[in-house]
């Protein structure tokens, strides 16, 4: 027998006994003994949007006094898309200060996060959020997680369709059980007699986290290439035609083991724009019945395509759905980042990307940002969409309203010219320290100051202004997308990263290990001279990361599977 013979996984076991999710969550809440889950039940929780996490910074301490780990909980809130409304805004700004640890996170699929909320306050910050008409339901676990969609700021029309798009997907692959509402909301809205059944799913659930998104071209902000599923917008004369159908993308990877590696998606076929929801079941039904149950690092689609092929998925694919994809159509990138600042969109309003440091919204020394966002939305008639770099979009201005919130802006020290230079502006953080319980090393809290480092490397080298992609994560897993950064940097141990250099700048290409395990001034001399050569020698316009590759200074990543190939370091 082959390998898929072997062992189950241990959490297919808690899923197959969940009872579809319900596992003893009910009891593990009402445990007065613990701050914790029993230890089933953490993995359950999961699916319900709940992480189970311990304060890091604290935990040595804690250990040595004898005391059970301080234990709180991380939820994460689905928005669809990233659109979310002005009161669903300050319901989490409330729900953030009497619940959570009084910030907000925004992540890297346009969600919410919050984190440190202890277990006598899971239920009714849950509540709060289900109040708000937001649930976190599918936000994590073996599931298909927060439908992205580009924000795209100035084609109104186009957004509304593909964002239309998003939702349906997002509801059409939400799980049907009634647990979360039995659980969470004490069965409150539970209007469906019929029994528990999860006609997608089936009684497991999926074999891992499964990710989908939708992006329109040329902005590829979404970073459809990291995703399980993608569907490429074809617009003609301001028509959505269809999709380009994207498989096989995803970042996680773990140290030393070069069998896990992240991946480029593949572009499919293409779809038209009613087959959308009946693709993503075809894909995600096959995920379902051949993704690897017996080993989680090896159980996400990207290697079930590459065991089987493309060619296998896209006629298993066509099977199960009676038809045939069309080939791709013809679409181009230009860069994986957001655009900031007011855009004018066809509809007449305005749009104002506001750079939001890795995500963090809280009031920092002169830079108001929980405060000022509260007062913008108590002022804002329009919306706020969440983008897939961490920062917000105060959309749907007025003409007549654009000064107010440029004023307000101004006012609470938020504006984009007063915090960032174009390396900030393009960076990414995962969340790291102190909450994740996978950090190796810190990058939140670290990469603001190592950009202050690097952007003075950068001014003197006459390069300030140039654009650049760099992305920090705390372990292999890839939460910020650092595989496709220009410079990346993934955290090995305290203080210590590998430096990932020669991505491209669309997302559309991996980058390659240049320097291993090293500090912050060992990063630092690994890019002075190549800054140096890319200010003397690149070509017009070519962006850092296709220099790194001309030079040789890394070798180009074509497949996922050449990411651990040798590199040739420069
Ligand atoms: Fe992630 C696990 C945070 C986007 C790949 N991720 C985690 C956990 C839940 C740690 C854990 O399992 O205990 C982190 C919680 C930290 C905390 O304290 O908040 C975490 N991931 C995040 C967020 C908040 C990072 C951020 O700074 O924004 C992002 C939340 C997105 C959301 O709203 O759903 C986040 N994670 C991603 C992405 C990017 C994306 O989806 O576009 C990836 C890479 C894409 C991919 O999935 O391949 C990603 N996270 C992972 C992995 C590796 C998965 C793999 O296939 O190997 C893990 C670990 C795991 O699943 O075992 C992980
Ligand atoms: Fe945690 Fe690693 Fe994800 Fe960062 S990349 S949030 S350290 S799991």
């Amino acid at each position: 027998m082959t390998s898929m013979a072997t062992k189950l996984s241990d959490v297919e076991r808690i899923k197959a006994q969940s009872r579809h999710l319900r596992g003893t969550l009910v009891e593990s809440l009402k445990d007065p003994l613990t701050g914790a889950f029993a230890e089933d039940d953490t993995q359950l929780s999961k699916f319900h949007g709940i992480y189970q996490q311990d304060d890091r910074d604290v935990r040595n301490e804690r250990k040595r006094q004898r005391l059970e780990p301080a234990y709180s909980f991380m939820i994460r809130v689905r928005v669809p898309g990233g659109v979310c409304t002005t009161d669903q805004w300050l319901s989490m700004d409330e729900i953030a200060r009497t619940r959570a640890n009084g910030t907000i996170r925004l992540t890297t699929r346009q969600a919410f996060q919050l984190h440190g909320v202890i277990k006598g306050k899971l239920k009714t910050a849950i509540q709060g959020i289900n109040q708000a008409l937001m649930d976190t339901l599918a936000a994590c676990g073996d599931v298909n997680r927060n439908v992205m969609c580009s924000p795209m700021p100035p084609l109104s029309e186009v957004h509304r369709e593909v964002q239309a798009h998003a939702e349906s997907l997002s509801e059409h692959l939400t799980p049907a059980t009634r647990a979360y509402h039995e659980i969470w909301l004490d069965g409150k809205k539970l209007q469906n007699p019929e029994p528990d059944v999860e006609p997608i799913y089936g009684d497991t659930y999926l074999p891992r986290k499964f990710k989908s998104a939708f992006v329109v071209p040329p902005q590829n902000d979404v970073d459809v290439y990291a995703q399980d599923l993608g569907f490429i917008a074809i617009v003609e004369q301001g028509v959505v035609r269809g999709f380009n159908v994207t498989v096989g993308g995803g970042m996680g990877m773990s140290n030393g083991e070069t069998a896990t590696y992240p991946r480029l998606a593949d572009v499919m076929g293409f779809c038209t724009t009613e087959q959308v929801n009946a693709v993503a079941e075809a894909v995600v039904t096959i995920q379902r019945d051949f993704g690897d149950r017996t080993n989680r690092k090896h159980a996400r689609l990207k290697y079930t395509i590459d065991d089987r092929g493309l060619d296998w998925l896209r006629s298993e694919v066509e099977r199960r759905l009676g038809w045939q994809l069309e080939k791709p159509r013809p679409f181009a990138f230009v860069g994986n980042g957001d655009v900031y600042g007011w855009q004018r969109s066809t509809d007449g309003l305005w749009h104002y990307t506001l750079f939001v440091q890795n995500g963090r919204i809280l009031d920092a020394g002169d830079r108001r940002l929980m405060t000022g966002l509260r007062k913008i939305a108590t002022a804002h008639k329009g919306d706020f969409r969440l983008t897939p770099n961490q920062n917000l979009i105060i959309s749907n201005v007025s003409d007549d309203d654009r000064e107010q919130i440029t004023e307000l802006l101004r006012e609470f020290g938020i504006e984009n010219s007063q915090q960032a230079s174009p390396l900030r502006l393009h960076s990414m953080a995962c969340v790291a320290f102190p909450t994740c319980g996978l950090a190796m090393a810190e990058s939140e809290r670290y990469l603001p100051s190592l950009i202050d480092r690097i952007d003075e490397r950068l001014e003197v080298h006459g390069l300030r202004d140039e654009a650049m992609t760099i992305r920090m994560t705390g372990c292999p897993n890839g939460c910020a997308r650092p595989y496709i950064a220009e410079i990346g940097l993934v955290g090995k141990g305290p203080g210590q990263y590998n430096l990932y250099l020669g991505a491209g700048f669309a997302g559309d290409r991996l980058n390659k290990l240049y320097r291993e395990n090293i500090d912050e001034e060992e990063i630092l001399a690994a890019l002075d001279p190549l800054f140096a050569r890319y200010a003397r020698e690149r070509n017009n316009g070519e962006h850092f990361g296709d220099f790194a590759v001309r030079i040789g200074a890394v070798a180009e990543v074509r497949a996922g599977k050449e990411f651990h190939l040798d590199t040739i370091n420069g």
